[in-house]
């Protein structure tokens, strides 16, 4: 038979089973089992009402989907009644939830995520995903301080997304390299099928909205022109991916090779995707594989949150690409 290994059993493995790796293993299980009740609404969401948008508006000044509101509520809960989770950022929350009990000193992690990231997709039957971030609790007091959700990515413990496509995939990192796990709904077990990912060091893709052009600093018009032309660092043109949900065009730019941008424009001043939930578990994942991840001045790993919901200007794909922008980049601010 071919060596089956799930992700629970790849943590333990890669961790040499310590104590910490058994808590870290709940709190990644918790999460698969709301991936696996998330993934089945949304494989029928057309079939069960589902679809479509509720009356609400979020902290973000977004219309919450129906499915962004059932996806936090599964993964808020799950994460809830993991005896080592202490607190639970989400983009679909204006504050933290702090998971208060009187055994707080078993709880050890904070989780921030985006339930259903590229939620606006879902009708159209577009790639959509959930991505999270855990960091482990620093203060030593009973009490969950700012300080502790507020972390730089460079501190977090683990990183990853689920992506809800043409299968179900979770890939994730806890520092020791990215591997992704396919799910498979007959055993309902994710298992390894994207050992060691690396992000190829120069990509054929570039991902950008473009009709965002005319509000681009002028940086950015001549780098996009560049991987339009044999100027590009491969010697070739690039060609043009962009399907507006980020886990997906991530995914297949860490697969593929390529370069994804969001740069700050006049619309979004400060960009539009969020530091904690979007920003740190790509960047993660990107340095991982050996890609990098800037907000245009500095790695986005270094990046100290101020707010949960910080917005950032967000460069992440293979390195060669990273590099040749980050100099342009440098140039133009010097
Ligand atoms: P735009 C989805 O709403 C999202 O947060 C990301 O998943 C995606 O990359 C981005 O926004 C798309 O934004 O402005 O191009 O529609």
């Amino acid at each position: 038979m071919k060596q089956l290994i799930n992700l629970t059993n790849h943590l333990f493995v890669q961790h040499q089973h310590s104590d910490e790796c058994l808590a870290l293993n709940n709190v990644v299980s918790q999460l698969m089992l709301a991936s696996k009740i998330v993934s089945r609404e949304v494989n029928k969401a057309g079939l069960v009402g589902i679809l479509g948008q509720t009356d609400k508006i979020n902290c973000q000044g977004e219309r919450v989907q129906k499915l962004d509101q059932y996806a936090d509520n599964v993964f808020t809960k799950l994460l809830s009644q993991s005896p080592y989770v202490c607190a639970i950022g989400s983009e679909e929350r204006p504050e933290v939830t702090l998971v208060e009990n009187d055994q707080t000193k078993d709880r050890q992690f904070i989780v921030h995520l985006d339930p259903l990231d590229g939620s606006s997709n879902v009708d159209v039957n577009v790639s959509v995903g959930t991505n999270f971030v855990i960091f482990k609790k620093k203060s030593t007091g009973p009490t969950v301080e700012k300080s502790d959700y507020l972390q730089p990515g460079q501190e977090a413990v683990c990183a990853g997304y689920v992506v809800y496509g043409s299968s179900t995939m979770l890939v994730y990192s806890s520092g020791k390299g990215v591997h992704g796990f396919t799910l498979d709904p007959s055993l309902g077990e994710f298992i390894l099928s994207h050992p060691e990912i690396k992000f190829p060091t120069q990509g054929k893709i570039y991902s950008i909205n473009e009709s965002y052009e005319s509000k681009w600093k002028q940086t950015i018009k001549d780098y996009i022109k560049e991987v339009k032309s044999e100027d590009d660092v491969s010697g070739k043109a690039k060609t043009a991916r962009y399907i507006g949900s980020l886990v997906a065009d991530f995914h297949r730019n860490l697969l593929k090779g390529g370069i994804f941008l969001y740069p700050a424009d006049k619309k979004h001043p400060n960009g539009k995707l969020r530091l904690l939930y979007e920003g740190i578990p790509f960047a993660y994942l990107a340095e991982q594989a050996g890609g990098e991840a800037t907000n245009g001045q500095q790695a986005v790993l270094k990046i100290k949150p101020e707010k949960l919901h910080q917005r950032i200007p967000f460069f992440v794909g293979s390195k060669a690409d990273m590099q040749r922008l980050t100099t342009l980049l440098e140039r133009s601010s010097s």
